[in-house]
């Protein structure tokens, strides 16, 4: 009943550490120390090495350390088992604050507050407009864009969202699908970007999708919120869209290449903030009682929580 530990970028002795502690009874490994193949049940994986679950006769599940698979995903040796994602309260609330901040820190032009603090300059605007006069649009509406919606209607924006498949969310207005994509970029003053990373979504916001966006904002132009995935923007076409103008500014948690290289635009440009992907970042107490609580329900003959499904990606 070994558990096998494959991530990179995080420290994989403390994930080991809390493993073990809330799983006492197994054995759990990191990739790359010695093991038999044949006695790993589970994996646990967050950007693994690619391959590091190949050759395991007896693997059950792959559990992953966050709500998104698509550093599982593009690994063409993986293997075929059960994989199950993060879906944790903590998570989702972490990812609202974000949303909601970032559409706040725009709607009340914060950046030129701060600009003007810096320079001494006591200036105000009689004329921002409410959070009510401001539509904010969500891609994808499953469990952090739904949330972020209820938490941004509460702030009274104005919301909607969009997903591959129809929604029933009271009150929010829904937009289905390619057919119904113009109309909900039309209505959108503030772009949030929560979907995931697949091979129909990569790249979606592009410049083309940009000049999708509303004409007539309250705000004076479009603006562009990512904390979904980097590999669903083209970031040369951010920048060109926010040099003409067809951008008024942007938000960025995730990128392309992370760390953001030190020679990105992105760092100084006036318009945009960035922040190191963190919008939410997952509680290891809570994620390692999650992967315990599928480990329980599987060995039980339940079946597993928040699973992927492996044609669509996500
Ligand atoms: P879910 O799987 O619950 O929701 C995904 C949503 O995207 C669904 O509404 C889905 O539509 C929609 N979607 C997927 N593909 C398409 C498509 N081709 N066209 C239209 N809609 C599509 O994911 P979560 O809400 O839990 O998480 C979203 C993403 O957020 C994660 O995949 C991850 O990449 C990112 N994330 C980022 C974090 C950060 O710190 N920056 C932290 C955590 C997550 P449908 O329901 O109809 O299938
Ligand atoms: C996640 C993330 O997918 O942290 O959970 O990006």
């Amino acid at each position: 009943m070994t558990i096998l530990v494959a991530l990179t970028g995080w420290h994989v002795d403390s994930w080991v550490e809390r493993l073990q502690r809330l799983l006492p009874g197994r054995r759990v490994v990191r990739f790359g120390e010695a093991y038999d193949p044949a006695e790993i049940i589970y994996g646990v994986a967050w950007k693994h090495p690619p391959g590091a679950f190949r050759g395991l006769p007896n693997l059950k599940a792959i559990f992953s350390l966050g709500a998104g698979v698509d550093h599982l995903m593009g690994d063409p040796d993986l293997p075929d088992v059960p994989i199950a994602r993060v879906v944790d309260h903590d998570l989702t609330n972490r990812m609202s604050e974000y949303v909601v901040l970032h559409c706040l820190m725009h709607l009340r032009q914060q950046r030129r507050y701060d600009a003007q603090q810096r320079a001494h300059v006591w200036e105000d605007d009689r004329h921002q407009p409410a959070a009510r006069d401001v539509r904010v649009g969500i891609m994808g509406l499953g469990v952090l864009g739904q949330d972020a919606a209820r938490k941004l209607a509460v702030m009274g924006f104005n919301v909607a969202g969009w997903s591959r498949t129809p929604k029933d969310c009271p009150g929010l207005k829904v937009f289905t699908g390619e057919a119904e994509r113009a109309a909900f970029l039309a209505r959108t003053d503030i772009l949030v970007l929560l979907l995931p990373l697949t091979p129909e979504t990569r790249g979606i916001a592009n410049y083309a999708l940009f000049r999708g966006l509303a004409r007539d904002g309250r705000l004076g132009g479009p603006v562009f919120i990512n904390a979904g995935r980097g590999g669903l923007q083209v970031e040369e076409d951010i920048l060109r869209a926010l040099d003409d103008g067809t951008l008024l500014a942007a938000s960025l948690d995730v990128f392309e290449t992370e760390p953001l290289p030190d020679s990105s635009r992105f760092w100084d440009h006036p318009s945009v903030i960035v922040t190191p992907h963190n919008a939410a970042m997952s509680d290891p107490e809570s994620v390692v009682r999650l992967v315990a609580r599928q480990i329980a329900r599987l060995e039980a003959g339940e079946p597993l929580e928040h699973l992927v499904d492996r044609q669509r990606g996500y």
